[in-house]
């Protein structure tokens, strides 16, 4: 049974105030993820919009243990403690790794990969806002097509994204899901699920950010929400090699529509002056996916 809103636990693991943005996802996401975790957790974390979230040295916005390790190695450090916490006979504290998009798609994914091949005991969550945002919104191998950043300043990025769960899967991992912060309950639900499997658990977590995508802080749920209406985002896990959309991706299914991505793009500054063609582009990307979700999700039930 999914989870509904009022049914989420009342303990916080994050304090008031942090150091992320006004309107940044990642805190709403972060939250939920702590919620279903349940506090018997260690996070490795490297350096990100995350570190920033965290805080500084002596003080700390969340009240779970956490290390900050180097940018490439949120896998590695983590399986080194999935190691000491066996050899210890704690296994009963989840290890998660927890890491952007750029510190999971472009430099960690060494370590990540090595990890899930040797289905290393623990979860690991890319918050992915598309970009290096911590340094100023430099591209990563997961923006979108068509979006500006610091590296791509002139016609926005040339390239579709990198599909990471696509990546995880090949390596016949248990479990992957894909979330976004405007569907909680949804995280909440999958984190949840996560944390009664054994072996690596994959999940990834849109990342809405008003400071590199450019739009209104007030705005960040609603972005989100058109993410998955329009299909650049798509809600769904991979459970034992069973594909099934989940929440709203499911409905959207059902109704076998999707919003046209223009409408997405247009409300981002990144995407200001995109060509009709880049548009087209992102569009049938967006629809060759979408088909292959629905077909598999068909498949499975
Ligand atoms: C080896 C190394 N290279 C570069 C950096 C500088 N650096 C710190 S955070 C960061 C961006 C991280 O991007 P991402 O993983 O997407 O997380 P985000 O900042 O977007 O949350 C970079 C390039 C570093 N700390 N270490
Ligand atoms: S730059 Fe973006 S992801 Fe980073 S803290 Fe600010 S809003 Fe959040
Ligand atoms: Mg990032």
């Amino acid at each position: 049974m999914a989870t509904k809103i009022l049914d989420l636990p009342e303990e916080e693991y994050m304090l008031p105030g942090n150091r992320a943005c006004a309107g940044c996802s990642l805190g709403i996401g972060f939250r939920h993820i702590l919620k279903a975790l349940g506090g018997n957790c260690i996070f490795t974390v490297p350096a990100s919009c995350l570190t920033v979230l965290g805080g500084m040295y002596p003080t700390s916005s969340v009240k779970v243990p956490w290390m900050n390790v180097v940018f490439p190695s949120s896998a590695a450090a983590a399986s080194g403690l999935v190691a000491g916490l066996k050899a210890t006979g704690r296994e009963d504290i989840t290890v998660v790794a927890m890491a952007g998009d750029g510190g999971t798609a472009d430099i960690g994914i060494q370590a990540l990969s090595g990890a899930a091949e040797r289905n290393t005991n623990f979860i690991y969550i890319c918050y992915d806002n598309e970009a290096y945002m911590n340094t100023g919104t430099q591209r990563s191998g997961s923006t979108p097509i068509g979006a500006r950043t610091t590296t791509t300043p002139a016609f926005g990025k040339q390239q579709q994204a990198k599909d990471v769960p696509k990546i995880l899967e090949a390596h016949g991992i248990p479990y992957i899901a894909t979330s976004c912060p405007s569907f909680p309950t949804d995280l909440y639900d999958k984190v949840k699920k996560a944390v009664g499997i054994k072996g690596t658990r994959y999940m990834h977590m849109c990342a809405p950010c008003p400071s590199g995508w450019q739009f209104p802080a007030k705005d960040t749920v609603e972005i989100g929400r058109m993410a998955v209406e329009c299909g650049a985002v798509v809600l769904y896990e991979i459970e034992d090699g069973v594909f099934r959309l989940t929440s709203r991706s499911k409905k959207l299914a059902e109704q076998g529509e999707l919003q046209p991505v223009r409408e997405y793009v247009s409300v981002q500054g990144r995407f200001k002056g995109i060509e009709d063609e880049t548009i087209e582009a992102m569009q049938s990307w967006i629809n060759k996916r979408w088909t292959e979700c629905i077909k598999r999700d068909a498949e499975n039930r």
